[in-house]
């Protein structure tokens, strides 16, 4: 416990103690921990144990030592995916089905929403985040320290600067617990490192919830040169760098793992690892044989490598096909620590753990994906409700008036998307559209939806961390969030692109 606690401020600590006094934590070896990877546009085609030409070899094994989720649905973009797996729930609701937050955007999750890492550090959990947020970085009640994680190494916003840390419109954006840092080092590895101290310098008496929200390998495109040299025969340039990126992330994650072996907690620690979203070709992520990317509806967006891995109950070299939502996993990992979940909402996910022990699958319900992030000319919406896939995307434009795209797959049959069968299927069709519209409904009002560019007069904050107001028992969740007219929006499509290319989002 002191080696545990001399890592954090005295506030933390002292917080930290009244937590343990408060809740009469024993020392409790047996509930498993929890350690959850998240990996930042990693395409289907990304990974070893898919076929990739990147060399994954600590994420191979972690397939061959656990089980493979092969049919795990994420949300297209970064934030609606890192939203539902921290509350268990669908971020339509929560306003945040469509869009990622922004730089420029004051928004974050909303404070009425339950955490993850609340349930856990509630129930005797040590909880530790490191690396990427993106759930709110205007507002400190919206930050990580004050949503359940006792810890947190990272950064707020998304895609900063491997090196300098800077975020991806200027100003430091990197910190510990709330207080800003400068250091040298690659972001990957300084997440690893960080990461090792956090097993090695836990209580061993209690067990922990840590989240490592990778950057990698998301923009900007940086990476070792040692590992760039590796690469140099790929054909896409952009591949070169991303191949390199991923290699790097996967070295680090098994330094982590080796950790768990070094501690000797690995057979009863619950190893999660997925993709926020899929790659994204256009910076070399590949997603073959799936169609589509980040931002779309089509698989290639939505459906991500993912292992889990947990000796102590799992066997391992399996395949588990069940269809499964990145909402499911919260009440998944609390049912395998043998705790509730805490949320005082309705959680759209479900305990899937027996489906993922016995390997037999079980219906699960509709499922809906959406997002403008990316593509300021079209909204693209997917449904699934097994093995029915609807894939309608909402085109702008200002020559041709607005167009509406709609395609019917049969997953099971047709798992590429090859075979649009709205035409034969016409009551499906129909079926999954009121569905759409049904979702569509619970959105609220003000939901966030893509600003493309900061309104005018918007400058970054020299340092993010020093930026966060202090507005306790106040939700900014949509007050001041400032959006662009349609006409505005299609009169920046071409600048946007142009923004895309140089730099991605
Ligand atoms: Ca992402």
């Amino acid at each position: 416990m002191i080696r545990f606690i001399t890592r954090f401020s005295p506030n933390l600590a002292h917080a930290l103690f009244l937590v343990a006094l408060g809740t009469g934590v024993q020392a409790d070896t047996s509930r498993p921990n929890i350690l959850i990877m998240v990996a930042d546009d990693l395409g289907w085609n990304d990974v070893g144990f898919h076929g990739s030409s990147i060399a994954t070899p600590s994420l191979d094994r972690l397939a061959q030592q656990g089980v493979e989720m092969t049919r795990l649905y994420t949300n297209p973009i970064c934030t609606p995916t890192r939203a539902a797996l921290m509350t268990g729930r669908d971020p339509v609701e929560m306003g945040f089905a469509h869009s990622v937050i922004p730089p420029w955007s004051n928004v974050g999750i909303p404070l009425d929403e339950h955490f993850m890492s609340e349930t856990f550090r509630d129930n005797g959990y040590q909880t530790g985040i490191i690396g990427k947020w993106h759930l709110g970085h205007h507002n400190r009640a919206q930050a990580p320290n004050a949503r359940g994680f006792d810890f947190f190494y990272g950064n707020l916003t998304s895609g900063p600067d491997y090196y300098s840390h800077q975020s991806r419109v200027g100003g430091l954006d990197w910190q510990r617990n709330g207080i800003s840092i400068e250091e040298e080092g690659y972001n990957t590895e300084l997440i690893a490192t960080a990461a090792q101290q956090f097993l090695t310098n836990r209580d061993p008496d209690r067990p922990f919830l840590l989240y490592i929200p990778w950057n990698a390998p998301h923009t900007p495109m940086q990476a070792p040169a040692r590992l760039i040299a590796k690469y140099v025969g790929e054909l896409n340039p952009q591949r070169i760098i991303f191949s390199a990126m991923t290699e790097a992330m996967d070295t680090a994650l098994g330094e982590i793992l080796q950790t768990l072996e070094a501690q000797e907690i690995a057979d009863n620690t619950i190893v999660l690892f997925f993709s926020d979203n899929g790659g994204m070709p256009v910076v070399g992520g590949r997603n073959t044989p799936l169609r589509g990317g980040k931002g779309q509806t089509f698989d290639g967006g939505i459906r991500v490598p993912a292992i889990i891995r947990w000796p102590a109950k799992l066997a391992g070299a399996q395949q588990n096909d069940q269809v499964m939502n990145v909402y499911d996993l919260f009440p998944t990992l609390a049912a395998a620590a043998g705790i509730a979940p805490g949320s005082k909402k309705t959680l759209d996910g479900v305990n899937l753990l027996p489906s993922i022990i016995e390997n037999k699958r079980v219906s699960h319900k509709p499922m809906f994906f959406a997002a403008d992030t990316l593509t300021p000319e079209a909204v693209r919406y997917g449904v699934i409700q097994w093995p029915w896939k609807l894939v309608r995307e909402e085109h702008l434009s200002a020559d041709a008036g607005s167009k509406i795209w709609e395609f019917l797959f049969n997953l099971e049959q047709d798992p590429q998307e090859q075979h649009d069968l709205g035409g034969d299927q016409v009551e499906i069709l129909v079926e999954l559209n009121q569905l759409l519209a049904d979702w569509k409904d619970r959105a609220p009002q003000h939901e966030l939806r893509f600003n493309n560019f900061p309104h005018p007069g918007w400058a970054p904050p020299t340092d993010w961390n020093n930026a966060l107001i202090d507005t306790p028992g106040i939700d900014v969740s949509f007050s001041k969030d400032k959006r662009l007219s349609q006409s505005l929006k299609l009169r920046l499509r071409d600048k946007l692109v142009k923004w895309l290319d140089d730099s991605g989002t």
